[in-house]
């Protein structure tokens, strides 16, 4: 029987990317994300490339009753649920603490924190009673390091760091693995969430070197959920390899 796999924030970027590498390599896949379009278009891509089983499920991971009604309302054989990567995420804003918007300060942490805790309760309870699975949090450098006027995004990677390590811990009697992978500036759709949909800045962020590819880190994502069963990777940072840490990026 085919393994499954649930993806947060499948419309883009990173998830987008892990829909693919996981596809190619003969899982069914549960794909989230807001916009209902694109899940619908990748979703008959994959079937018709790789053909495997797709389940599309649009909500918005900060509305807790959504997201647990959304993933409780999927078909009983959908719940056999694998590997999640919790990977739906974002950044708004790049502002001192004082100068911050509140707003965009609310929707990092619903979405960061509050989210992927919403997903995470609903699929480890799924996993607890296959008794086996695979969590895979997206972190960030972010969840490493701050870096100037990160403030807020920084402290909602570093709660996921937090979190990963808590749910290591609390689902270990339940043989279900946890890791999260750390990337580096990595080139999708993030810069230009950040600033609100300012391309020119986006782009600049990239200028003068070369980032990582949302591909990258989807095969690094493969690599992790494709291991032993006896053998689990905790914790993985990776980076251009430009990049030394958060704050140094040599564009040379
Ligand atoms: P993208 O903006 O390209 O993709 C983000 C995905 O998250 C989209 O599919 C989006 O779907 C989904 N998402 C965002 N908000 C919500 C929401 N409220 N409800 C449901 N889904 C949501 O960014 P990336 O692929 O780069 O980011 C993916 C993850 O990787 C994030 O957690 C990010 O913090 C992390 N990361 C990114 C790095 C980078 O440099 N790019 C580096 C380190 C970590 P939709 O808008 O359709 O809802
Ligand atoms: C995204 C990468 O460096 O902008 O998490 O925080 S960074």
């Amino acid at each position: 029987m085919s393994k499954i796999a649930l993806i947060t924030g499948a419309t883009a970027g990173i998830g987008e990317a892990c829909a693919q590498v996981f596809a190619r390599e003969g899982y069914n896949l549960i794909l989230t994300g807001r916009r209902l379009e694109r899940l619908e278009k990748l979703a008959a891509q994959l079937n018709e490339q790789y053909g495997v089983e797709i389940a599309v499920s649009s909500f918005d991971v900060r509305n807790r009753e959504d997201t647990i009604s959304n993933l409780e309302s999927l078909p009983a054989h959908w719940k056999n649920v694998d590997v999640l990567v919790n990977n739906a995420g974002l950044s708004q804003g790049l502002d001192p603490i004082q100068k911050g918007n509140i707003d965009d300060w609310e929707t990092m942490i619903d979405t960061n924190v509050k989210g992927l805790l919403y997903v995470s309760r609903v699929v480890s309870n799924w996993m607890i009673e296959n008794g086996s699975g695979h969590i895979i949090n997206l972190g960030s450098i972010a969840g490493k390091e701050v870096y100037a006027n990160g403030n807020v995004y920084c402290a909602t990677k570093h709660a996921v760091d937090a979190l990963n390590k808590g749910m290591r811990i609390d689902l270990l009697p339940h043989r279900i693995k946890v890791t999260a992978i750390h990337p580096g500036a990595v080139e999708t759709e993030f810069s230009e969430v950040r600033f609100k949909g300012d391309k020119e800045r986006a782009k600049k962020v990239y200028e003068g070197f070369e980032p990582l590819r949302a591909e990258d880190i989807a095969e690094t994502i493969w690599f992790i959920a494709s291991r032993p069963k006896h053998v689990n990777i905790n914790d993985l940072l990776i980076m251009p390899t430009a990049q030394a840490n958060a704050g140094t990026i040599y564009r040379g």
